[in-house]
């Protein structure tokens, strides 16, 4: 066998579903500069301070000649189901994939040293947190296309693969990007919505208009940078769209028709998380510290950290406008956390505003927490 292809299909073995390689070549800027111009990563700024090195690997690695792109397939074989039940994000429902893979990551290292002579200096890898545009690569190393809900899409597995890298110093065979003759050349990005044809489900269907354009996104608009990365309160406008996602967002995923091709994955590299991923808002509200520190343990959720997590069971439960949770919201209006207490407050009035106006006026007379009294002194 071609050592390339002793590479490719060593690398299958350790759990990799989807193995592609390509050569170090140019990046097109503009993607990810425009991105960046109009403030669309939010208040993830590490983004922008790491662009050179998004845009130029050999900022990263010196001397790097190929990049291998890795996918690990995470999808159940199941439907989501069009449920009231809270939702938490597909890949959040194993333990955090970064601590699954990353030691895969290393195996495939070793076996590169090997195959090619190399030592440890003479590749680099990352999944997901490293200063490299895996969509871009991948999609460069035919893993898949960019979709337009920005998603890099496989043929064989739909819109759910984790991608990772490993920059190498040594030359690796190139395999074909997807290629497809364009119908308009008016398009913004040559190579993006490649195989979408006409469709824009995923764009019409997100919950809180986060696209910009076709593949183009605005963080601060998408419920998955809400729900996992903002820090403080979320913002009013986008409330109500976050309807029962209480961690992460799959809906321009759901719904897209290249999912018809997933099958189940082998699981080689995740750890299946069940026990917390399908309670109800009654356990959600009911839920203390303890308990989300031990159910969600070494899960993405656990880097939420009890606060925020709270907040988004409090979003869920405002949006489920059920007044049997008024009393178990109740308690979180004296909590000693103020974004708690500011997002109870919002979930009270918006569960039952009658019966929350006598509770609301009271914390009014004790309330000091700016945060808190902006929420208070809205209407
Ligand atoms: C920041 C980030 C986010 C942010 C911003 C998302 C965004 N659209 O940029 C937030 C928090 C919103 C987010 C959400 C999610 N994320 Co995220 N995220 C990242 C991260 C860390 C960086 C992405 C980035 O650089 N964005 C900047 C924009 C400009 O780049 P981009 O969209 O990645 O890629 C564009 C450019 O590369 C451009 N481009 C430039 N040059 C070229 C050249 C070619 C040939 C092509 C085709 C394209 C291209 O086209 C791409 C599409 O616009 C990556 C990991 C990584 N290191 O890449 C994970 C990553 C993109 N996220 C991932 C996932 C799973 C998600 C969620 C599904 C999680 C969830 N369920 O809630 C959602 C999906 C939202 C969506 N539809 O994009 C996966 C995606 C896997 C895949 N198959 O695509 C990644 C790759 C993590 C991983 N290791 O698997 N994410
Ligand atoms: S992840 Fe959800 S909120 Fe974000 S763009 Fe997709 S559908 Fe919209
Ligand atoms: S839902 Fe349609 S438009 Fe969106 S990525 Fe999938 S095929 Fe493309």
């Amino acid at each position: 066998m071609q050592q390339a292809e002793l590479l490719r299909s060593k690398l299958k073995a350790l759990g990799f579903d989807a193995v592609h390689f390509t050569r170090l070549s140019e990046i097109e800027p503009k993607q990810l500069m425009d991105w960046l111009g109009q403030g669309f990563h939010a208040d993830m700024q590490w983004i922008k301070t790491s662009a050179d090195k998004r845009l130029d690997p050999k900022l990263v690695l010196p001397g790097v000649q190929s990049l291998i792109l890795l996918g690990v397939n995470y999808y159940d074989g199941k439907k989501e189901e069009d449920s009231p039940r809270p939702k938490i994000a597909r890949y959040a429902r194993h333990t955090d994939y970064h601590d699954t893979i990353k030691p895969a990551l290393a195996s495939a290292g070793k076996i590169l040293e090997e195959l090619y002579s190399l030592n440890g200096e003479d590749y680099r890898y990352y999944v997901d947190t490293g200063p490299v545009l895996e969509r871009a690569w991948a999609a460069q190393a035919g893993v898949g296309f960019v979709g337009k809900n920005a998603m890099l899409i496989s043929r064989e597995f739909g819109n759910w693969l984790l991608l990772s890298a490993i920059l190498v110093r040594c030359e690796l065979p190139a395999d074909e990007p997807i290629r497809k003759k364009l119908k308009t050349e008016s398009k913004k990005s040559k190579s993006i919505g490649l195989l979408c044809g006409s469709c824009t489900r995923c764009m019409t269907a997100c919950p809180t208009q986060a696209f910009t354009f076709e593949g183009t996104l605005d963080a601060r608009r998408c419920i998955s940078y809400q729900t996992i990365e903002n820090k403080g309160i979320i913002p009013k406008a986008l409330r109500e769209g976050i309807g029962n996602r209480i961690f992460g967002c799959d809906t321009c995923l759901d719904v897209c028709p290249w999912n018809r091709f997933a099958k189940s994955g082998r699981k080689l590299l995740l750890n299946v998380r069940e026990e917390g991923a399908h309670l109800s808002l009654v356990e959600l509200l009911q839920m203390t510290e303890e308990r989300f520190k031990e159910l969600y343990r070494k899960t993405p959720l656990q880097r939420l950290k009890y606060p925020r997590f709270i907040r988004n069971v409090l979003i869920a439960a405002a949006n489920a406008k059920d007044e049997t949770l008024f009393e178990l919201v109740l308690p979180y209006l004296s909590h000693t956390n103020n974004l708690i207490r500011a997002h109870a407050v919002d979930a009270l009035r918006r569960i039952d505003a009658v019966r929350s106006k006598k509770h609301l006026q009271m914390l009014t007379l004790t309330e000091n927490d700016p945060l808190v009294l902006t929420e208070l002194n809205e209407t």
